[in-house]
């Protein structure tokens, strides 16, 4: 069965077709004029089975996709919308080879239990640039978190849409402004999306290696975002010793590789 990874961006590109860092206009977010699959302006890709898996990565610096095809043929079990954007021409062969039958069930990872009374967390997206009302320092410790510990942390996006990740740890979404998530965005995520003004409830579980000197981060994984700012860190600590964690760290230079 055909398998492509499409890897689809918005960028800016000037008449003469070179590429543009410059911004089209001043807003909160950094939105392209054109958009490349594969890197391509203008793509097409030539199917030759009954059935082909896309896997598609939004990598877009801001930019929202809603993913659909122009005879309105659903994707998957999740058709998305109508875009503005052709994306991508799929020619498909003359004659096509068979393809097994999509399965059932995709996956089977086990659900994230968060036991009562877990900890919670708030976190407040602010403008472009602040978590909590503030910037991120790179020696400043936000949070401590005890090795292991399930918790609930629930992140609001005060004004804009935000796109929410946290490094080490798996989640997945429990909520979105006080009702549940639907079935197709209940499964394990690296990164959030939250929507322009609401709460979004997530089951977080951390692992189990303690360093209380070396951060990892959550961040706004909107690029202009995280490089204003959006961006916070926390240490996991060996639990009960959350208290003598040293909150300043001593140089800017030991931050954990951000990705
Ligand atoms: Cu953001």
């Amino acid at each position: 069965m055909d398998d492509f990874p499409l890897i689809v961006q918005d960028k800016v590109v000037n008449a003469d077709g070179t590429l543009s860092e410059q911004r089209l206009d001043d807003s909160v977010f950094f939105l392209g004029n054109r958009i490349l699959v594969n890197g391509t302006l203008d793509p097409h890709l030539r199917i030759s089975s009954q059935r082909a898996r896309l896997r598609i990565l939004n990598a877009s610096n801001s930019r929202l996709l809603h993913f659909g095809f122009a005879d309105g043929r659903t994707l998957g079990r999740d058709a998305i919308g109508k875009g503005d954007f052709d994306l991508l021409k799929i020619i498909a062969a003359d004659r096509l080879s068979a393809s097994p039958p999509v399965p059932d069930r995709l996956a089977t990872t086990p659900p994230i239990e968060v036991p009562a009374g877990a900890r919670v967390r708030r976190f407040q997206l602010d403008g472009d640039d602040e978590i909590n009302g503030r910037d991120y320092a790179m020696d400043r410790i936000d949070e401590v978190v005890p090795a292991g510990a399930h918790e609930i942390w629930e992140v609001e996006a005060r004004d804009h849409a935000h796109n929410f990740h946290i490094h080490e740890v798996a989640l997945r979404v429990i909520g979105i402004g006080g009702r549940q998530p639907p079935a197709w965005y209940r499964s394990q995520k690296d990164t959030v999306f939250l929507p322009a003004t609401s709460k979004t409830r997530l089951a977080v579980q951390f692992g189990h290696f303690t360093d209380p000197t070396t951060p990892y981060m959550y961040h706004c994984h909107i690029l202009r975002h995280e490089d204003r700012g959006m961006m916070g860190q926390f240490v996991i600590v060996q639990p009960r010793t959350e208290e003598d964690v040293v909150r300043t760290l001593p140089t800017a230079d030991t931050g954990h590789a951000h990705g």
